[in-house]
């Protein structure tokens, strides 16, 4: 007989998710494989069980195996955060001000301030100061019930150093935190300012200096670029992409973030894994999305933040047919908040998209954006047994309740490794 190592067991409400391994869109985005009274029992870091009521009979427990009782809670696997900007230094509440006169994110950024200014801070911080500010927000996010973090580099544009720097941090962090990192490269997140008239120039040395060492060193997963007016265009895009492509790094893309430039069809059109932003995409860019099941990654915290009264088109994507995740984009302009579950409140509140769709977009959809749907995002056997469980009754008070901590403890592995 084998021997459960941690039972959770008098679970109100268990959103297993359970279903094929795959993004799920349309009407199954709200199939969430909720069990009411639900029992999960752990063998290791792997999941042995899942179901209603008691243990069966083939499963034992013995004096050392942990109980957990879930009486009054909601467990669902460990959220998944596909988009991040996790490792930077300093931060930019002195642009707070102008933000609030008005004054646009592009703008900012185009004075030399925005990304420049997080470049210029993550440039000057040790490897040592870097690991200590990125950990505190990873502690954060733990708490928030989150088990699995994309990280992306992009302070140091020009400067390689940094660009490998951010990038260690992310392992290094890997290594040492209970949260799983996901390391991508964006080299491609602004232009630096000496090649402003000469963009290309630094297109090529990204193509033929960065990306080759990224993908030797194995420092990244993902390669990504900021596909925006003023930063990178359609056609740079693409080259940058598909050169990261030949080297084994999947493609990502911010796209059509702020102005439709037609990011969404080039996401398409190169195979990206994911395509993240989208508040301008375009009838076309869903489309084409949907036809080749890229990944949709919303950004809610994002547009609240903005505050452009816009936000990405969520209920036009579902019934398109393409699947969407949903992240913070934590980073230190555009999105200065750890907080998962306010997203997952502004996924309904801007979004429009119910309690169902929600969950679904922070666990399976949530992993397959990161190609890690076979392993993580739902509670089957044999999957990894990282799981969050919140103090509360039902899903749909974790979302209406906005803006706190609902956490109660949340197992990573098999281990407890937050505890209200
Ligand atoms: O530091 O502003 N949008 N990149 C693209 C960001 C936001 C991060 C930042
Ligand atoms: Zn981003």
């Amino acid at each position: 007989m084998i021997k459960a190592s941690l039972v959770i067991e008098n679970i109100d409400n268990l959103i297993t998710l359970r279903g094929e391994n795959k993004p799920r869109c349309g009407k199954e985005q709200s199939r969430i494989g909720l069990i009411q009274g639900g029992l999960v029992a752990l063998d290791g870091d792997k999941i042995l069980y899942v179901g209603e009521g008691k243990l069966p009979s083939t499963i034992g427990t013995g004096e050392d195996t942990v109980f957990i009782d879930a009486r009054g809670k909601l467990v669902t696997p460990g959220l998944v955060e596909p988009h991040t900007h996790l490792v930077h230094g300093g931060s930019r509440e002195h642009e707070f001000k102008l933000k609030l006169q008005g004054v646009d994110y592009l703008d900012i950024l185009a004075a030399g301030g925005g990304i420049y200014s997080t470049v210029e801070a993550t440039r000057k911080a040790s490897h040592e100061e870097l690991y200590q500010q990125a950990k505190k927000s990873l502690d954060r996010m733990l708490a928030y019930g989150v088990t699995t973090v994309e990280a992306k580099s992009g302070y140091g544009i020009g400067d390689f150093a940094t660009e490998i720097k951010q990038m260690e941090v992310a392992r290094d962090l890997n290594e040492s935190h209970p949260i799983d990192l996901v390391s991508t490269f964006m080299g491609a997140h602004a232009v630096p300012r000496e090649y402003l008239d000469r963009s290309d120039d630094f297109v090529d040395i990204i193509i033929n200096k960065m990306l080759p060492l990224v993908a030797e060193k194995r420092l990244a997963v993902f390669n990504d670029v900021f596909c925006e007016e003023g930063v990178f265009t359609i056609d740079q895009s693409r080259r940058i992409l598909q050169a990261g492509q030949a080297l084994g790094l999947r493609a990502k893309l911010h796209a059509d973030e702020i102005v439709p430039l037609g990011g969404a069809e080039l996401a398409a059109e190169v195979g990206c894994i994911s395509a993240e932003h989208l508040m301008a995409i375009s009838e076309q860019g869903i489309k084409d999305l949907a036809q080749k099941g890229v990944v949709a990654v919303l950004l809610p915290g994002t547009s609240f933040n903005l505050q452009k009264g816009r936000a990405a088109p969520a209920r036009k994507m579902i019934q398109a047919g393409l699947p969407i995740a949903l992240s913070t984009d934590y980073n230190p302009g555009s999105c200065p908040s750890e907080n998962l579950q306010f997203m997952m409140s502004l996924g309904s509140l801007l979004l429009k998209m119910t309690p169902d769709e929600v969950i679904t977009a922070v666990t399976i959809n949530a992993a397959a954006a990161l190609g890690l749907e076979e392993e993580k995002g739902s509670l089957e056997v044999g999957k990894r047994a990282d799981i969050a469980i919140f103090d509360v009754p039902n899903l749909e008070y974790m979302l209406y309740h906005f803006g706190v901590n609902h956490t109660d403890t949340v197992i990573k592995d098999g281990k407890i490794v937050y505890q209200k």
